[in-house]
């Protein structure tokens, strides 16, 4: 037994040094015999694991690292979403970074473009919109009516005050009130406009309860319709207007209010909106960047604003009613819900922008 072990000793050692497989030990009939005298003989010597196997645990090593590396880029956004990494400028610009990565070389989207990755429901967005300090609506008990309002009287009560007002003699000079028809509009919008398509993420178009689909479809309306005659179907619609050749050739025919201060700067998208009388808007609150002007251009409107739910107990409700000429309502949109309804007979045509 001793010397069948030494044998098998020899025997192992010489597949060593001729630097064979110890597949190619078990293969030999020598291997085999000796095996029969000492049962125990393949754990006397290490017996390495097929070549197969070592690939096999190779190749999932590497995967393992592979996928802990590529985890480690939303391991990081989650936790910087969460809070739970301290917010040092390094972290926020590596954060970024990879945002841009994410968005711009992996989903392939125009980050410049793209508003939101989902796009929010308007109704959740209402629900978890941050609460409102209700100080821009506490004593607020009417809708004021000045005229030759100074920038200083403007930023001093109601530009960031959330205080609505209306400024009565805000579009003097204006050629917009004589020019501003949906005819004029429709010569505007040419074919190339992104606002006609609605392709454009940036260019919004609130078709309300009518059925358009785009701006393209409203100046395509019979032109009975658009110039509200008896027994035509009545419609409301507002866009942004996001095309740089339109906005150029509106802006000829108003200007920046005069009371907006010189350090204030206007939004570069202005806001149309444009209808028959009886319809509006609807009660809603807006996510927009700053509070805005809009100026009453034809048509008369009634605004009913109503402060926001945390608010009630302090605040009331208000309704003013803004008519065609010199008029520029001033509201923090939001931070107010407001609707709106077109009064008397005449096609309603506003034009408004944001101000910071
Ligand atoms: O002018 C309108 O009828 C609606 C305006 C509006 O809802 C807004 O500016 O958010």
């Amino acid at each position: 037994m001793e010397k069948a072990r030494q044998q098998f000793e020899d025997l192992a050692k010489k597949i060593d040094e001729l630097g064979l497989s110890p597949e190619t030990l078990s293969s030999l009939p020598s291997y085999h015999k000796l095996c029969t005298i000492i049962p125990s003989t393949p754990h006397h010597h290490p017996v390495q694991r097929p070549r197969w196997h070592k690939l096999l645990a190779c190749t999932l090593m590497f995967g393992i690292v592979v996928v802990i590396a590529a985890l480690i880029p939303f391991i990081f956004m989650i936790m910087y979403e969460i809070k739970l990494l301290p917010d040092r400028p390094w972290i926020q610009g590596l954060h970024k970074e990879l945002t841009y990565v994410w968005l711009e070389d992996v989903m392939q989207l125009d980050i410049e473009d793209e508003e939101c990755i989902v796009n929010n429901l308007e109704e959740i967005q209402d629900m978890f919109r941050p609460p409102v300090n209700c100080s821009v609506c506490a004593n607020v008990t009417q809708v004021d009516r000045v005229e030759k309002l100074s920038s200083d009287d403007f930023v001093k009560y109601y530009a960031y005050s959330g205080h609505p007002v209306v400024i009565t003699d805000a579009t003097v000079n204006w050629t917009a009130n004589s020019h501003f028809t949906f005819n004029f509009f429709k010569s505007i919008y040419d074919k190339e406009s992104p606002v006609l398509d609605g392709e454009d993420e940036n260019c919004q178009f609130f078709p309300y309860k009518t059925k358009f689909e785009n701006l393209g479809e409203v100046f395509q309306m019979s032109a009975s319709r658009s110039m509200l005659t008896d027994g035509s179907d009545p419609w409301y619609i507002g866009w942004s207007n996001c095309d740089s050749t339109a906005a150029n050739i509106l802006r000829q025919y108003y200007q920046r209010p005069y009371f907006l201060p010189s350090n204030s700067e206007s939004s570069k998208t202005d806001w149309i909106f444009m209808g028959s009388p009886g319809y509006g808007a609807p009660l809603h609150i807006d996510d927009v960047e700053f509070a805005s002007w809009q100026a009453q251009i034809k048509g008369t409107k009634k605004w009913l604003l109503e402060p926001p739910p945390e608010c009630y107990l302090q605040c009331q409700s208000l309704e003013v009613t803004v008519y065609p000429g010199k008029l520029v309502i001033v509201l923090d949109t939001n931070k107010w819900f407001h609707a709106t309804l077109i009064l008397g007979e005449e096609l309603s045509v506003v034009i408004g922008s944001e101000y910071d």
